[in-house]
């Protein structure tokens, strides 16, 4: 061929592409690598927030906002590489939310699943479909898909917790739904805390309660229930290589999951713990509950202490380490791991 029908068929190759585009259409052969790559290639990072950096500028919007502007007092801890959805994993959401004490934060509802884990404060509650459930540190609190919840401090200094919610993967699908409650507050309708008092036991569940959610029915998994699980099994339990001490929050009706779309766990890292170093496809974000410790995050270092956040994106090589000679670290965890198993995607690695 000469040089000027070459040049001229590429010209008509790139035309094709441009034309092609217009048409809704693009080439496999160009997209292949991206589509496929040999393994997960995440745009989330692994990623740290010091709470002690972060609790200023909480302090701060608590002074100059008001609960009736902001709704929600709530600062996101967006993973650098998710920005466009505010992610802070893929599919999950982390914030730090901020009540002070008098305030109210209007009723609402979404699609979206949340959970709350308390982190400082007390006499706050937050009212689930008409239960008001009241929030202690370390407690776990739920806030199922599409359930009406406010919040309301009347107790003294500022009450704050970890919001954790689903909404980048209800937003991924197009299935987001939001509503404002007509009053500020839902009224009370059944005595405080009774899903918590009625189900924690978990393997004595009411018979009269014939509904099975698809989320775990409790409104509360109290700090002093999951110390108490902690100390039955004190130092005989063997425990994970990778995770020490984990306990898994579940459903009193599946004993899976709290949520269909995220699994909470709590784990007690024993001092010198040296964990094994492993990987899977479950994104994952971690709290410190207390004492601190390092996780190796694909050679990345990241020291953690109490109160602070971090990120295990999916397929990331972890190790968790808690070199104290005499502190426990425990740390509370959650992550895509339900969705990513009901899809058949599940994959696990020690390395
Ligand atoms: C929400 O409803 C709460 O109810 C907290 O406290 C954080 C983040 C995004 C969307 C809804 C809450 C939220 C949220």
């Amino acid at each position: 061929m000469t040089a000027t029908s070459v040049s001229s068929l590429r010209r008509h190759t790139e035309q094709a592409y441009a034309e092609m585009a217009e048409l809704g259409v693009g080439a496999l052969w160009r997209h292949l690598g991206n589509l496929f790559p040999a393994e997960p290639a995440t745009r989330a990072v692994p990623f740290h927030w010091s709470y002690g950096a972060l609790r200023p500028y909480m302090l701060h919007f608590a002074d100059v906002l008001s609960i009736e502007e902001a709704q929600r007092r709530v600062l996101m801890l967006v993973n650098p590489g998710l920005q466009a959805e505010s992610a802070t994993v893929t599919g999950l959401y982390a914030g730090i939310q901020v009540i002070l004490p008098g305030e109210q934060a209007q009723a609402h509802r979404h699609a979206a699943n949340a959970f709350r884990f308390i982190i400082e404060g007390s006499g706050a509650y937050t009212t689930v479909a008409g239960e008001r459930v009241h929030m202690h540190p370390g407690d776990l609190l739920l806030t199922p898909g599409w359930q009406w919840h406010d919040h309301y401090h009347e107790g003294d200094g500022p009450m704050m917790w970890l919001d954790g919610l689903d909404f980048p993967i209800v937003n991924a699908l197009d299935a987001q739904f939001f509503e404002l409650h007509g009053e500020t507050a839902q009224q009370s309708s059944v005595p405080d805390g009774l899903s918590s008092a009625q189900f924690i036991h978990g393997r004595l569940n009411p018979t009269w309660i014939r509904e099975r959610t698809v989320s775990s029915p409790i409104g509360n998994y109290p700090w002093a229930e999951t110390e108490r699980a902690f100390a039955a099994i004190a130092e005989d339990a063997a425990g994970s290589a990778v995770d020490g001490i984990q306990l898994e929050y579940t459903n009193p009706w599946t004993g899976g999951p709290v949520m269909p779309t995220m699994a909470c766990r709590i784990q007690r890292l024993v001092p010198g713990f040296h964990g094994a170093p492993r990987r899977h496809t479950a994104g994952t974000i971690l709290h410190v509950v207390r004492g601190e410790g390092t996780t190796v995050v694909d050679g990345q270092e990241i020291y953690w202490g109490e109160k602070d956040v971090l990120v295990v994106p999916s397929w990331a090589t972890y190790q968790h380490i808690n070199a104290s000679r005499s502190a426990d670290a425990v740390l509370f965890a959650y992550s895509n791991e339900p969705v990513v198993r009901a899809l058949g995607l599940y994959r696990d690695e020690l390395r």
